[in-house]
């Protein structure tokens, strides 16, 4: 039945993006076979690198070191005192906590940090992760895994089967960023035959390297994160190796490289994680990238606020290019509404308009909630929009649209089935 007024329609487009199943297709987050790797609970939340960098901001004589030498709970009672307590917590890091807080049913009135941690060591892990799938409606995520992380490599070694609920993502930073400096080394180390210069033998060391990981993995991808200096092609070590080993093995395996550009790390590096910084990026390196390599598939999502357009604008020129989420600094509500306004204005429904990027799993639900109802939002204006010239929109096509936004087009520019199952219908 056609809908009745733009009333209606919103309330549909509301409730469907309310409860539609999502595939988060970037995250840090780790199956439980992991360990430590896999943050969760009110402590971890509380000092996200994104809450001690606004923490800090409160107290200019704290030495850093003294801050990094406190035991995490403490950390985390410093950073509850401040952007909590002393301070109202509209942030969109601080207000993520509390969102959290009231989707498990705690009482945020009261501000009884105490009565949080209870709550949390009542729960096992096992249970904790159930739930918080449950409560988001997150179907999936990917992982970073990155096998330079001496944990994370380990882990892999005794790994036999991975919890579906998580897929993997090959990431490979040192290998293009380091690759002089240390990464050959620690490839020597591991017994592959490669030198310091790219030469034809590194070159065959490298992709014996990623063809390594990608058959233990099952990676969805192989991604980075790039500085704003990054060009292509580039006569470096990184142009090399991208151009000789990571399109190569990349194609070999169908598999995308997700390229995330705008990175300036560490320009203070005295924050560690929070320490990183943003810069405006080339779009023309990504364009270059799609063009040289039309067999190959691509991935990108740029940190600046002012790389958007052009890379929507990319977007529209390649369809090899596959754009996604509103990444770290850009997923605030204000910026997260008008790049999904201007992204569907440019490419409709064929863009991932979200990644959570979650370090902590509780995270899931409020990044999920939160950009739930901004692109509720913007969907409902855009078929407001049709709705006025008279074209009637249907209900399943209102759930088709939805789940491709949710994971949709991206499973099928992998080219794989969405593990959705019955998604969009
Ligand atoms: O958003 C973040 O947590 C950043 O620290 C990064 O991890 C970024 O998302 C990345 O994947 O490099
Ligand atoms: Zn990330």
């Amino acid at each position: 039945m056609a809908f009745q007024n733009k009333a209606e329609l919103r309330q549909y487009v509301t409730e469907t993006v309310r409860t539609a199943p999502i595939s988060d297709i970037h995250t840090h987050l780790f199956t439980e076979d992991f360990g430590n790797m896999l943050l969760w609970g009110i402590d971890e939340l509380l000092t996200y690198h994104y809450l001690v960098a606004e923490t800090f901001r409160f107290y200019p004589e704290l030495e850093y070191e003294a801050f990094w030498a406190m035991s995490k709970r403490e950390q985390a009672d410093l950073v509850w005192k401040t952007l909590f307590i002393d301070h109202s917590p509209y942030s969109e890091a601080c207000r993520g906590v509390l969102t959290v807080l009231s989707r498990l049913g705690l009482d945020v009135a009261s501000r009884d940090l105490e009565s949080y941690r209870a709550f949390f060591a009542s729960k096992t892990t096992g249970e904790y992760i159930d739930l918080v799938f449950k409560l988001s409606n997150v179907a999936n995520v990917c992982m970073t895994n990155d096998p330079f992380v001496d944990t994370e490599r380990e882990g892999w070694e005794t790994l036999e089967k991975v919890d579906p609920r998580f897929n993997t993502a090959l990431r490979i930073d040192p290998l293009l960023m380091q690759w002089g400096e240390h990464t050959w080394k620690r490839l020597k180390e591991w017994g592959y035959d490669v030198e310091k210069a790219v030469t034809d033998k590194t070159v065959e060391g490298i992709r014996e390297f990623l063809r390594h990981w990608i058959r233990k993995m099952n990676p969805l991808y192989m991604a980075v994160s790039l500085p704003p200096s990054f060009r292509y092609p580039e006569k470096t070590a990184r142009g090399d190796i991208i151009e000789k080993c990571i399109i190569p093995v990349a194609r070999e395996f169908d598999i995308p490289f997700a390229m995330m550009i705008g990175v300036n790390k560490r320009v203070n590096p005295a924050l560690g994680d929070a320490g990183d910084s943003v810069g405006l990026s080339d779009v023309r390196a990504v364009e270059q990238m799609c063009s040289l390599h039309p067999d190959n598939k691509f991935l990108c999502t740029m940190l600046a606020r002012e790389n958007q357009h052009g890379l929507a604008v990319a977007a529209r020129k390649f369809r090899n290019l596959h754009v996604f989420g509103c990444w770290w600094f850009l997923n605030n509500p204000s910026l997260i509404e008008e790049m999904t306004r201007m992204r569907f204005e440019l490419l409709g429904t064929s863009v991932t308009p979200q990644h959570s990027d979650c370090r902590v799993l509780d995270q899931l639900l409020y990044k999920w909630d939160h950009s739930r109802e901004i692109i509720a939002n913007v969907l409902s204006d855009k078929y407001g929009d049709l709705y006025d010239t008279g074209w009637k929109i249907k209900k399943k096509e209102i759930r088709r649209d939805v789940a491709d936004l949710f994971g949709g087009a991206f499973w099928r520019f992998l080219g794989k089935p969405n593990p959705i199952e019955g998604a969009g219908s």
